[in-house]
């Protein structure tokens, strides 16, 4: 992502708390001048979330924290405007929704959410994290051309490798005629590109 004056991009995401108003987000987000360029509403899997906020494994708010973020759906959306990053993460505030309402009411963590984990949305903390998160939620989404070898690493082991091993246990207990070609109809099958999306 280039910086200066060029727009950069973010990851952003309406909570569960905040989904029912994600219709007043959204105004909020387009008068602030940022461009949504994806938005996608899904459902996800505790696992998936689980590896989306890996940093906070072992933390005492961890199984609490994907238990809320997979209580009901999300948006999940790439926004773009110049400083995009820290432009988000200005306009959504602290972290803690009952400081951002007494420090920044304004924001919109004050404004829709609730309290320390409660808090209506969220924002990439730095633009290397934005970059893993995009990919992580569009994985068909060219946010740069050239991933460094961290980022192949993590979309590897994110992507391909958990779903490669569930398709060779299932080949190891099936024990098809021909591996190849049925393991070859089993990726296609479960093709980590179209998930099952939920709308309404
Ligand atoms: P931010 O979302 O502001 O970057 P992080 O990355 O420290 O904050 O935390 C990720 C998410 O974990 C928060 N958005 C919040 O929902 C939850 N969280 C963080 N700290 C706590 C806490 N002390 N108690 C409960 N939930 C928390």
């Amino acid at each position: 992502m280039s910086s200066g004056q060029q727009p950069t991009l973010t990851y952003a995401m309406i909570k569960p708390d905040a989904f029912s108003r994600q219709n007043e987000i959204i105004d909020v987000i387009k008068e602030n001048d940022f461009k949504i360029v994806q938005m996608r509403q899904m459902k996800c899997s505790p696992e998936k979330l689980a590896l989306f906020y890996k940093e906070h494994e072992g933390k005492p708010f961890f199984s609490s924290l994907v238990s809320f973020m997979t209580s009901g759906p999300i948006v999940a959306m790439v926004l773009s405007k110049v400083d995009a990053v820290a432009e988000w993460r200005k306009l959504i505030g602290p972290t803690n929704s009952l400081v951002a309402k007494e420090t920044q009411p304004n924001t919109i963590r004050a404004r829709f959410g609730t309290d320390g984990q409660c808090n209506a949305v969220h924002g990439s903390a730095t633009p290397s994290d934005a970059r893993r998160e995009i990919n992580f939620f569009f994985p068909n989404m060219v946010v740069d051309p050239l991933p460094t070898a961290a980022e192949s690493q993590s979309y590897l082991s994110m992507h391909v490798i958990p779903l490669l091993s569930e398709g060779l246990l299932e080949l190891c207990k099936v024990k098809p005629e021909d591996p190849t070609e049925w393991l070859g109809a089993w990726l296609l099958e479960h093709n980590p590109n179209q998930p099952a999306i939920k709308t309404s």
